[in-house]
């Protein structure tokens, strides 16, 4: 495949005014009909006509009023070259195309008895020959002609301008969208569907008609993200002062989809695991998923779809903006400070990693060789982390100022990153320039950080030092802005008022310093006794942070810093240096002892009471493997899943007592379900404890938590249970619960993804061996990215000792995985083949089983590009 450079861009040779699609659809082949109005560039003279289509059969082209011969233009796998002679022109083109047969997903396929569309980033050159590029805006107008009896509801954007009978059965629509937009936002559903509907007024008083279809089956379970999204809707109004702009606005749930949902104007199509949220079904975390991925698709109206990318290198100036913003919104909606330690849990397991890797690259890639595989973790998190930097920089008052210009300036463009960054500065008079290079550079950068305090002259400095470790094709890094948000502590944990030599006033007890040099240092005046530093606090920058902490002075600050977010950062560090230090001696031989002040910790935050319980429980909660793994410079897998499994026993056998006491007082997982935070919350804590005490082997906990599979009114509940059951060394609780739960929920694909997830996930011996199995059950479906995530993609990147077993079966299994979805559905297989790529983490025995896999991959005939670009590059 051919590598395509950032640096090459250059406007379309034409434009494209108006989209005219008629859709023919047969349960055998679709015809599709397009009539563009088309419009030279400039004055660039004659220029051929080049439109992106793959895998599209040819049917007929007319230029103007004249049918085209095959001599008047070329095809080849990837285009259609045309020659107009006029500046401006008609042009009609008819493709044939079978989206029965079309298992990537992409473009126009059918998902059970539906068809419906995936166009993000290149699907639409599926589907007929075009300028497919994000900087070619089009009015589209679609018709829809198809049988009435399978598909009584055609839908595409925009607002429906007629319909009617066909001869034979059949029956059309058509829909016209009044924003230009580019072919990747066009979507298309038509199936059996039925609609649950409801209505939004703006701020300015308009009424907007909300409708979600789903199968009818799944009726009762769109309450949750009906609501949530009038709270985005209302959200975005008040928070950046954006009203949607149709009068209609569309949300299709489909089971067969590779991304969590897609944002085409007014027509949003979701994979149905982020719309379908009921209490019997769906857990807490999958209700909060729902919210967040409505609030995603629905802000993406303004930050992608109105203002939308030039080109895909400029991916995450819509990405990492909306993931901002959803973001913030889940944040108000639920507790912030638990909102940003997951996002934060999540961005250091993952995105670190992908950092630290062979795909690592810039916010702003500067080359790719299949799009898809751009749309990572360092495009959409942290390039959100990008954007709260610029947030925390200039106050939500200034960044208010700043996207007002953006969105008032752009509208109705395709613009870059730097048009973005171009409208906060002007909008606050500041200059963004060395802040740019959070664009440019890729990697994490390290700051270091050292204090020194002098009694004598009442000052303490703080001395930062910044790196970056080299990433592919970028060996130097030049300094970073990083904004450090932090406080000094006093003995009892009191903040103390900041005051910076050789500034005027002083900065109030919290304070943001702009570290910008490699080396750098903060001199704060009238500090009268040695202060400990509470650092990066909210983690205001994706940097790995190093401070010569003590294991005391990580204790104090889980015991009493002010700061929610750094009370469990302090706590998740010491675990971390307590997990490492252990792992060491693990590794010598030696017998394994807990360091009495981790438990300590524990027993205290247990003992809370003032501690909102979900941040009891996301304290209790140790270090992922993932991260830990993550962290070292060699992971030694086996070693990091047995000390951190020692320990978790170790503190559930020290801390049984309190932890009963504190389940007991949490009530029973059988009183009614509510989804306010605190019973969210409730549940969070009670069944982190559940696991813990399940963990002591005592038949107490056995039979709290068989009664609690038993009783639980809702899913959140029972699963947990199920999974402290299936983890556990008692074989018939496990099989019993494991039979009882897939036969009672043996028509819910979601919940049975859980069931799938559950198993592909426990650590005990032989999870490959099950994994196999699982494969054969009737419930199991290849075709189906739910499916593959949570059995395939669940044992390999959540099941890690069983994953990077001794004999390298493990990798055997993924990379045969890895071919059998190559052609099926290439953006599946080269997702699924990351763990893999992180061969540089293991010891030299597994790093070779691993780069064999690879290599066996890559020797395959017929490698889809997206597989090829993932498996050479980390080969290299
Ligand atoms: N644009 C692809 C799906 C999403 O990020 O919303
Ligand atoms: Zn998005």
């Amino acid at each position: 495949p051919q590598t395509i450079y950032l640096k090459d861009y250059r406007q379309p040779d034409y434009w494209i005014d108006e989209t005219h699609l008629t859709f023919e659809l047969f349960e055998d082949h679709a015809l599709v009909h397009s009539r563009l109005f088309i419009r030279r560039n400039g004055d660039a003279g004659l220029v051929p006509l080049v439109l992106d289509g793959q895998q599209l059969e040819l049917v007929s082209v007319a230029l103007g009023d004249q049918t085209l011969a095959p001599t008047d233009y070329q095809v080849d796998e990837h285009s259609l070259t045309l020659h107009p002679q006029a500046a401006e022109f008609e042009l009609a083109i008819t493709t044939r195309i079978e989206p029965q047969n079309n298992t990537a997903l992409e473009g126009l396929y059918k998902s059970g008895g539906m068809f419906c569309t995936q166009c993000e980033a290149e699907g639409f050159r599926k589907i007929t020959y075009y300028l497919d590029r994000p900087d070619v805006m089009s009015r589209f107008t679609t018709t829809i002609l198809a049988d009435r009896g399978s598909y009584p509801i055609l839908l595409s954007n925009g607002n429906l301008i007629a319909s009617g009978e066909h001869e034979g059965g059949r029956h059309w629509a058509t829909w016209e969208d009044p924003f230009p937009k580019p072919s990747y936002l066009f979507a298309l559903v038509a199936g059996d569907l039925c609609l649950i509907q409801d209505s939004y007024t703006t701020l300015s008083g308009r009424t907007i008609d909300l409708r979600i279809y789903v199968e009818p089956e799944n009726r009762e379970q769109c309450g949750h993200a009906m609501d949530s999204l009038k709270r985005s809707m209302r959200w975005d109004e008040e928070v950046y002062g954006r009203e949607y702009d149709l009068d209609i606005f569309m949300i299709v749930a489909v089971n067969d989809f590779n991304m969590g949902a897609m944002e085409n104007k007014g027509l949003n199509i979701f994979n149905s695991s982020c719309v379908l949220a009921h209490p019997d079904t769906a857990t807490d975390m999958a209700f909060q998923r729902v919210e967040s991925v409505v609030a995603h698709e629905y802000f993406h109206n303004w930050s992608g779809n109105r203002v939308t990318c030039r080109d895909w290198f400029q991916l995450s100036l819509k990405e990492g903006f909306t993931v901002f913003r959803d973001a913030e919104f889940s944040a108000d909606m639920n507790s912030r400070t638990v909102k940003r330690i997951e996002d934060v849990t999540f961005l250091r397991a993952n995105q670190f990693a992908e950092d630290a890797g062979p795909m690592a690259h810039p916010v702003r890639p500067e080359s790719y060789m299949e799009i898809s595989n751009f749309y990572t973790l360092t495009i959409y998190e942290k390039g959100a982390e990008v954007v709260r930097m610029l947030h925390t920089l200039l106050g939500a008052e200034g960044f208010r100022k700043g996207t007002d210009l953006y969105f008032e300036r752009h509208d109705g463009q395709a613009v870059t990153c730097d048009d973005f960054i171009a409208a906060l500065e002007d909008a606050n008079g500041v200059d963004f320039t060395q802040f740019k290079r959070w664009y440019s550079q890729a990697g994490t950068p390290v700051l270091e950080v050292d204090g020194e305090f002098n009694a004598s002259s009442s000052t303490y400095r703080l001395r930062c030092r910044q790196s970056c470790p080299p990433t592919p094709g970028q060996s130097e890094k030049l300094p970073f802005v990083i904004p450090l948000r932090m406080a000094l502590l006093d003995s009892e944990g009191r903040e103390m008022p900041l005051k910076l030599a050789g500034e005027a006033h002083a900065r109030g007890n919290e304070t943001v310093l702009a570290v910008t040099e490699a080396e750098q240092e903060f001199v704060f005046e009238g500090i009268t006794e040695e202060p400990l530093p509470s650092l990066l606090r909210g983690f205001s920058a994706p940097v790995k942070l190093v401070y010569p902490y003590t294991r005391e002075d990580r204790v104090f600050l889980a015991m009493h810093d002010p700061d929610g977010f750094n009370r469990w950062e302090a706590a998740q560090s010491l675990a971390v240096d307590v997990l490492q230090g252990l792992v060491e001696i693990h590794q010598a031989g030696r017998p394994l002892l807990l360091d009495q002040r981790l438990l300590e910790v524990w027993r205290s935050v247990l003992a809370d009471a003032e501690l909102d319980q979900a941040m009891v429980a996301e304290i209790l909660r140790l270090p992922s493997e993932a991260y830990l793994i993550e962290l070292a410079r060699v992971a030694d897998v086996d070693a990091i899943h047995h000390v951190r499994e020692w320990v978790r026993r170790e503190l559930a056998n020290a801390l049984a007592e309190p932890m009963w006491q504190r389940f007991d007082a949490l009530g029973s997982a059988a009183q009614p379900w509510s989804a306010d935070a605190a019973s969210m919350a409730r549940r969070s804590l009670r069944n982190t404890l559940l696991g813990y005490l399940m963990l002591t082997g005592s038949s107490a906990a056995m039979s709290a938590c068989v009664r609690q599979f038993v009783e639980a009114s809702n899913m959140t509940d029972r699963q947990a249970a199920l999974v402290a059951l299936v983890n556990s060394p008692d074989e018939h609780q496990k099989h019993a619960a494991l039979q009882e739960f897939a036969q009672r929920w043996a028509d819910y694909p979601l919940v049975m993804d859980q069931w799938f997830n559950i198993q592909a996930s426990s650590p005990l011996p032989g999870g490959l061996e099950r994994v196999q199995e699982l494969m054969t059950h009737p419930a199991f479906n290849i075709r189906n990215p739910n499916k593959v995530r949570s059995l395939i993609g669940a044992f390999a990147n959540n099941n890690l000792v069983n994953f990077h077993r001794k004999d390298g079966a493990g990798y055997r299994f993924l990379a045969d995985r890895v071919i059998e979805l190559n052609l099926m559905n290439p953006q599946i297989a080269s997702r699924l083949v990351t763990p893999l790529t992180r061969w540089r983490k293991f010891d030299p025995a597994r790093q070779e089983m691993m780069k064999v896999e690879l290599a066996r991959i890559l020797e395959q005939d017929k490698l889809s590009p997206d597989v090829y670009e993932v498996v050479s590059k980390s080969l290299a």
